[in-house]
């Protein structure tokens, strides 16, 4: 078996302890590198005055991990410049937030060029590269340069945009040109592959060579769809454990009376929060016998801090949070609370058991986790109802989910209504249907048909040929 060689802009693997903060991404890679004899590499985190091109290598949880410091220009112009500011939003359809900065484009390919250089005495000939995520699109065209021959795949895991808008990022052309370097190319839903598709045919004279293979700059590229999963098996022993059952005690307490709705996400204008807020005021607004009934549980940790567009989005959620708050709460109680706080994993599994609904509504989303690891949470005998985003990549998987247009608060309290009254039978028969989903096609799954199929391009190239 071919060794596996992640690499992602940030390596912060779980320590296994359940006490880490990460996001979906690393979650998810953790667990794909776990059963590998597997090596990651990325950026450690840290910046220093000038770059050094020094590895840190250790082993963390049977993973190798091989990091590199940035220098501080760096984690400006490439990580919060054009990774933060120019990529994440556009790829979030946001325009309007949308920075375009000659220094930001010059730092991405500063930072690209210097991954490359760090990696390459670390590849052997028998590697597969798996590269992930927006930060390192042109990764492989700079491995390509140094001589690097072996299989690249590349996994996207935030929307790929529509034409007209991915048209209007100057430099639109390079970026995907740099994609055909790759063997593989990796997108959460066939909506995402599709508009990538259309891009290549009709801005790059593109054209299908086969099942889901393309040929344009005078390459071949594979591209599929491969929606990523929980750790399914993690999170059951973790909902098993004295933490979570200690938190779902406590939640369950304190809403003797009153049914919780919860909602978890990193404090990102892609999440919809500001929308799901006003969800919530509307339903309190237009339903004065539920105002005592229900209790709404934000957890919002913050992220990206030196992004002044995450700056403006939680000021905004400060202000309306205290808007609802003091608009319905009494003396003795108060309608709404708002956590910026990092949990626990296992906390976090028990909050979502004590909960009745699980409010997930981005914008945008790639392909949203936090609503898979809801799911898994649920007691089977009296499971709890999640109102999703159609807008989420996993959508497609979880249609027995109350599907919402996060812009409308209206549509969002009509959910949740809907959900807060659904009898039991309707909710057992709605969540067997998604816990059957979200273990299926878990993260193992993910895992196992990329990495197949990246495996399986030269031999499906040699097939086209003949
Ligand atoms: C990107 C894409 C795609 C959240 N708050 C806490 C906490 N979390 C954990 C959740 C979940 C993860 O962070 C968030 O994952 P998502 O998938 O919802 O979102 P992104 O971070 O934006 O991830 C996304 C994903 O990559 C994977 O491909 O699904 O579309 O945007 O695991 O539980 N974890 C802890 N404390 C918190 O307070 N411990």
């Amino acid at each position: 078996m071919s060794r596996l060689i992640v690499v992602s802009n940030r390596v912060n693997p779980p320590t296994g302890k359940g006490d880490e903060s990460v996001g979906g991404l690393a979650m998810a890679l953790a667990a794909a590198l776990r059963e590998y004899s597997g090596l990651w590499f990325g950026w450690s985190g840290k910046t220093t005055p000038e770059f050094t091109g020094q590895l840190a290598m250790q082993r963390i949880d049977g993973v190798t991990v091989a990091t590199v410091d940035l220098e501080e220009a760096d984690y400006d112009e490439y990580y919060n410049g054009y990774a933060n500011k120019t990529l994440w939003p556009l790829f979030h359809y946001r325009a309007d937030l949308t920075a375009y900065d000659r220094a930001y484009g010059e730092g991405y390919e500063r930072v690209n060029c210097r991954f490359a250089e760090t990696l390459r005495p670390l590849i052997e000939p028998d590697d597969m590269v798996w590269i992930h995520d927006y930060h390192l699109i042109p990764l492989a065209r700079e491995l390509r340069k140094l001589g690097v021959e072996n299989r690249i795949g590349f996994f996207l895991h935030i929307p790929w945009p529509a034409h007209q808008l991915f048209t209007t990022l100057p430099g639109h052309r390079p970026l995907v040109e740099a994609l055909f370097d790759y063997d593989l190319v990796g997108f959460q839903t066939a909506e995402f592959q599709q508009a990538f598709e259309e891009y290549v045919i009709s801005e790059a004279d593109g054209e299908h060579v086969g099942p889901h293979c393309l040929k344009a700059f005078g390459r071949t590229l594979h591209v599929g769809s491969y929606p990523i999963g929980m750790d399914a098996s993690d999170f059951g022993k973790m909902m098993k454990s004295a933490r979570a059952a200690r938190m779902r005690d406590l939640m369950t307490a304190a809403t003797v009376f009153r049914q919780l709705i919860v909602g978890v996400d990193r404090l990102d204008y892609s999440k919809g929060l500001e929308e799901r807020f006003l969800g919530f005021e509307r339903l309190l607004i237009d339903n004065p016998d539920l105002r005592r009934e229900v209790l709404m549980l934000q957890i919002a940790p913050p992220s990206r801090e030196g992004v002044e567009a995450y700056q403006e989005i939680r000021a905004r959620l400060d202000a309306l949070s205290g808007r609802i708050n003091g608009e319905f709460s009494d003396i003795d109680w108060a309608p709404f609370r708002y956590v910026n706080k990092n949990y626990r994993r296992d906390e976090l599994a028990g909050i979502y058991c004590a909960s009745k609904v699980g409010l997930v509504t981005p914008l945008r989303d790639g392909m949203n986790l936090v609503c898979k690891e809801y799911v898994a949470a649920q007691n089977p005998e009296d499971p709890g109802v999640l109102v999703l985003s159609r807008f989420a990549g996993a959508a497609r998987q979880m249609k027995e989910a109350l599907l919402v247009n996060p812009n409308s608060p209206e549509e969002i309290a009509e959910a949740l209504k809907q959900a807060l009254a659904m009898d039991k039978s309707e909710r057992i028969r709605r969540w067997r249907a998604l816990f059957e989903n979200v273990q299926r096609e878990d993260v193992t799954a993910w895992r196992d048909a990329f990495v197949a199929d990246l495996a399986g391009t030269a031999e499906k190239l040699k097939a086209l040929a003949s």
